[in-house]
């Protein structure tokens, strides 16, 4: 096969910039902040006023070669826009809570005060349980770190959790279930163009993960195949080899119709099934039944594409199974990330360069977010609560007993079922936006508006700070420093151009401050800095599977980065994972899972035929909160909207750009059609960046997968409902 090799054009730009000479201006190295993709970025700061006033891309930055995408160029212009919050505000008026009205302004010590005074209260009266954290991962790993840290040592409190719930947890669950393991990524993504074949399940890679592409097509341009599985023609799935449409939801008999062909056909590779793995046997039986025929039945995706799919994969000498949230966000996310894990493990093609299995993680700190405390079951390292040994060694870490350790807590949706129960009374909430991104959301709003206090922790007031009796102003990305972990498993340095704007503080420091005020300051004053939190975290994650002791801030400049785990000063960290056979199993093999077909919480029905799936357009991120504000990205996409089929608009006698009501069993919004050949004529898709009464989450259903606790935010029942048309006067 042909060669590419990208660093030509990249060490041109990379001369033509380091040409440029602007006086008044200092360029500081850093990364996006946004996704996962973590783009190499140079912010441009004003020398006179000591403010960020542009961006260019890193050519330099080895994984994304100076790629960016219109969130990444714009992102700069969030830092000093006039939305920011600049001082604590205060609600007076509680009859306007769910509103953006009834706040004041405040300074720091009265709403410490206020805070400290109301948690108190209530962990008098009603236990330290009655507290919750609540956040989200697009944090540094210093801050993810801290969070867990504040809410089991600082508030005292079992009940943590945070938005990966809603975003990585089928994937974390499914990686460790098959592999023992669950970095995002066993190869680095400078393999990936390399690779003779990708096969990529429920993700939208050219809008969610644009800076992937250019390897992604470099494939197809040196011989290779591309093969997607999306129930809608994506704009990869536009140029893919083949394109697997599939029904929301069938993922699991896709994969066991691809993985029995795989076998039938001879591309079972037996000595790596019989070395390295557990559970052959079973699965091949198991998936027997699920002949081209019967998958096509259950999936709708012609018998041809499925034979073809598998054909192309079994063929190619390396290849890379890659999938993100449409196969994750289903009641059977874990499921389905373990039997598109099953097609490398049988086929061999893991554990070696270009060869291996992805999933392609969501937020700027998805991966690193996700493996130092954060979740309700999780301590630092990827250690577990569950394991006494692990809570005795971070108990030492933080200088409290181990019988000090507050137990296993509960997922973020289900936080909400204990507020209602009234078990959970008060909210911490800091870098997320659940009033937009919770599922079934007349049903989360009302719980949040029921809490006895909230505080909310963001730069700008979201529609979740509506429901808040205090809102603390944090500082952007960009005005403090610390790592983040990208979508390879690779830790990089986020650099602070700008000091903090008005009176924002970043969260790792308002948690120290709030900690000291509630008499826990032993356990925290001396992280003074950004870089002491690191420190910690590194011993903290020391000897866990996550292990980023040997990561140093220093370390993470000189070599473009590290990936973990890295134990010791002298390793310089581990691009591939599994290159000796080896998984992270006690028995060093990885798992094959038998996995039988069931269908999705809410199956179309006469009532609700079509087949609701949600996800995101390329201009906006996640609830929206920061890219609505973001002038060029509202003027390029300023409203959600459904896509439904031309043939399903025509059974409807609606038009395209019409009005309609959408609705479930669980709530309804009104949305412009948007008709295109794009998607299955059985299925709608909504984007779920907006607020109130917009969010496609008014509709979506709050059935979790049993391991994962993930929403279902990819499949639920819904019809449409033409408008009447208004007399016009
Ligand atoms: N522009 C943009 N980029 C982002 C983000 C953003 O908000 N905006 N968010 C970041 C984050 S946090 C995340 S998690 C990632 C998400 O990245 P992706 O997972 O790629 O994005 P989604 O749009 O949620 O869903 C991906 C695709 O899954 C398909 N799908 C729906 N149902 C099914 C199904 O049952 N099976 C299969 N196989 N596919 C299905 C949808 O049609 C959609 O095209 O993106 C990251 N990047
Ligand atoms: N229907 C549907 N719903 C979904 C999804 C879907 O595909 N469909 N996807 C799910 C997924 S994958 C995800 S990741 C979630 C994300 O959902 P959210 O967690 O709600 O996502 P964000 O919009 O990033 O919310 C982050 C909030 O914190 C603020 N913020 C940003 N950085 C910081 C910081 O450093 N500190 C603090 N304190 N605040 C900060 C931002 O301004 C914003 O208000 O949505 C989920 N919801
Ligand atoms: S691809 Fe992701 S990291 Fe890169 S510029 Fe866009 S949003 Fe930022
Ligand atoms: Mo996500």
């Amino acid at each position: 096969m042909q060669e590419v090799n990208f660093k030509n054009e990249r060490d041109k730009y990379f001369k033509e910039i380091e040409n440029l000479n602007h006086p008044n201006e200092t360029l500081v190295k850093t990364h996006c902040s946004y996704c996962a993709m973590q783009c190499g970025m140079n912010l441009r700061v004003n020398t006179k006023t000591n403010k960020i006033i542009g961006v260019e891309p890193r050519y330099d930055w080895p994984v994304t070669l100076g790629k960016m995408c219109p969130k990444g160029v714009t992102a700069y212009q969030q830092v000093n826009h006039n939305d920011r919050l600049l001082k604590p505000l205060i609600r007076d008026d509680k009859s306007l809570k769910g509103t953006n009205k009834g706040f004041r302004e405040a300074s720091w010590d009265e709403a410490y005060d206020l805070i400290v005074k109301k948690f108190t209260e209530l962990q008098k009266t009603y236990g330290k349980d009655s507290l919750s954290v609540y956040s989200g991962v697009s944090m540094t790993n210093e801050k993810c770190y801290l969070t867990g840290k504040f809410a089991r040592v600082g508030l005292q409190t079992r009940y943590i959790d945070y938005n990966g719930r809603f975003c990585m947890a089928s994937a974390a669950g499914g990686l460790n279930r098959s592999l023992g393991i669950d970095r995002g990524s066993t190869v680095p993504w400078t393999d990936v163009h390399e690779t003779d074949c990708i096969f990529l399940a429920g993700s939208n890679t050219a809008e969610c993960h644009p800076t992937s592409m250019f390897r992604i097509w470099a494939v197809q341009e040196r011989g290779g195949y591309v093969i997607v599985a999306d129930p809608r023609e994506t704009p990869v799935a536009r140029r893919a080899d083949v394109h697997l449409d599939l029904r929301p939801g069938t993922d699991l008999a896709l994969a066991n119709g691809i993985l029995n062909l795989l076998i039938q056909n001879g591309y079972a590779d037996e000595e790596f099934v019989n070395n390295h793995t557990n559970g052959f046997e079973e699965t091949k039986q198991l998936v027997k039944e699920f002949t081209p025929e019967y998958t096509s039945e259950l999936t709708g995706v012609a018998p041809e594409k499925i034979i073809r799919a598998a054909e192309l994969y079994g063929k190619a000498p390396n290849a890379i199974v890659m999938f993100a949230r449409g196969i994750e966000q289903q009641i059977k996310g874990v499921d389905n990330v373990s039997a598109y894990t099953n097609m490398a493990l049988v086929t061999g093609k893991i554990g070696r360069p270009k060869s291996g299995v992805a999933t392609i993680t969501g937020q700027g700190n998805g991966q690193g977010g996700r493996e130092h405390g954060q979740k309700a079951d999780a301590l630092p390292g990827y250690r577990k609560l569950a394991y006494p040994e692990h809570v005795e060694y971070i108990s030492k870490i933080w200088g409290i007993e181990p019988e000090e350790m507050p137990k296993e807590g509960v997922s973020a949706y289900e936080m909400f079922g204990l507020m209602e129960q009234k078990t959970i009374r008060a909210l911490y909430l800091l870098c997320s936006n659940p009033a937009v991104s919770a599922p079934n959301l007349n049903y989360v709003r009302e719980q949040m508006k029921n809490l006895d206090f909230m505080v909310c922790v963001d730069f700008y007031l979201s529609e979740s700070a509506e429901f808040a009796d205090v809102v603390l102003p944090t500082t952007t990305w960009a005005e403090d420093e610390g790592t983040t972990t990208n979508v390879e498993g690779r830790i990089i340095k986020i650099n602070r151009a700008q000091m903090p704007l008005g009176e924002s503080k970043p969260d790792w420091q308002i948690q120290v401050e709030i900690a000291e005020r509630m008499g826990r300051g032993k356990y925290f004053s001396h992280l003074k800095t950004s870089k002491d939190v690191f420190n910690e975290l590194r011993l903290a994650s020391k000897g866990g599977i996550a292990d980023y002791y040997g990561v140093t801030w220093e370390k993470i400049d000189k070599q473009d980065g590290v990936f973990w785990p890295c134990k010791d000063e002298s390793d310089p960290g581990t691009p591939h994972l599994f290159l000796d056979k080896k998984f992270y199993h006690p028995d060093g093999k990885a798992k094959i899972f038998a996995l039988p077909y069931r269908p999705s919480a809410e199956e179309p029905d006469q009532e609700y035929p079509l087949r609701l799936t949600t996800g995101r357009v390329v201009y906006h991120y996640l609830s929206g909160n920061q890219t609505r504000r973001i002038q060029f990205l509202r003027d390029m996409s300023p409203e959600p909207f459904v896509e439904v089929h031309p043939e399903t608009a025509e059974k409807y006698g609606i038009n395209h750009e019409e009005k309609v009501r959408l609705f479930t069993r669980r709530g309804e919004a009104f949305y412009q059609v948007k008709i295109t050949e794009a998607i299955r004529k059985d299925t709608v898709f909504v984007p779920y960046h907006w607020g109130h009464e917009k969010s496609i989450n008014l509709l979506t259903i709050g059935a979790l997968d049993p391991i994962s606790r993930m929403p279902e935010f990819k499949a639920c029942a819904a019809q449409i409902e033409k408008l009447e048309l208004k007399k016009v006067q």
